[in-house]
């Protein structure tokens, strides 16, 4: 089984991934996406067309798969299912359920904030960003909220692909909206940083520095 993950280490949806393969045990082999490099993102809209991060090649299986949670739940099937997306219905549905929170309410406007500090000078929308801020603050009520029955995890007990996706996430969007006065999600994010398959795609980053635009985390 030859598994290629097209991603970036410090892409923030790449380390959903990965973490993800980690998680499994699942050997894979990275192929870093620049975009500076014309003919490569040629080749990776070829497999990715919206060319987003991160993009699964399985080349025993002669099969391509993107978006971030659709690679997870490949990749939970390929190890033998049950474990990333939880074998009992009501969890797997409260896996991808705060997968789809964490990815739409913070994963998405995070990224546009980002993007927006890219634009050039007079391009910005301060009102869209602030929308996009307040969403954030938003999802963070409604984890606080959800862990409020004292879940270890984001969706239970265990490890799950709620947990993949909020590692990343939440590591970045926090220093955009900070977490506040919200004790349950600051110790679920504390123990998601100490998780080793977290600690490996933040090994794995590391030698690319601190890309993002914006200061440390203060809470
Ligand atoms: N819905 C996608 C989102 C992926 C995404 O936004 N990836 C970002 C990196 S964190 C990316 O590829 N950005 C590059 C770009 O937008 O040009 C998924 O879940 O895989």
């Amino acid at each position: 089984m030859l598994l290629v993950l097209w991603s970036h280490p410090y892409s923030a949806y790449g380390q959903k991934a990965s973490v993800a393969l980690y998680e499994l045990g699942l050997p894979f082999e990275q192929k870093l996406v620049d975009a500076r490099d014309q003919a490569l993102m040629a080749d990776f809209r070829a497999i990715s067309p919206f060319a987003k991060m991160p993009a699964l090649v399985d080349a025993g299986a002669g099969r391509t798969i993107y978006e971030s949670s659709i690679v997870i739940e490949y990749l939970d099937r390929l190890a033998g299912g049950g474990q990333l997306i939880p074998a009992d219905p009501d969890a797997a549905l409260e896996a991808r359920w705060i997968d789809r929170v964490v990815d739409s309410y913070v994963g998405w406007p995070m990224n546009r904030i980002i993007s927006g500090k890219f634009r050039p000078e007079g391009q910005h929308d301060a009102y869209g960003s602030e929308q996009d801020a307040q969403q954030i603050a938003t999802a963070w009520d409604t984890l606080e909220d959800r862990l409020g029955d004292g879940r270890t995890w984001g969706a239970g007990e265990s490890f799950t692909l709620a947990d993949c996706a909020a590692a990343p996430i939440l590591t970045y969007a926090r220093r955009l909206v900070p977490f506040g006065d919200r004790p349950l999600l600051k110790a679920w994010h504390g123990r998601l940083m100490a998780r080793p398959s977290f600690r490996r795609a933040l090994e794995d980053a590391a030698p690319f520095g601190d890309l993002m635009p914006a200061p440390p985390a203060v809470d």
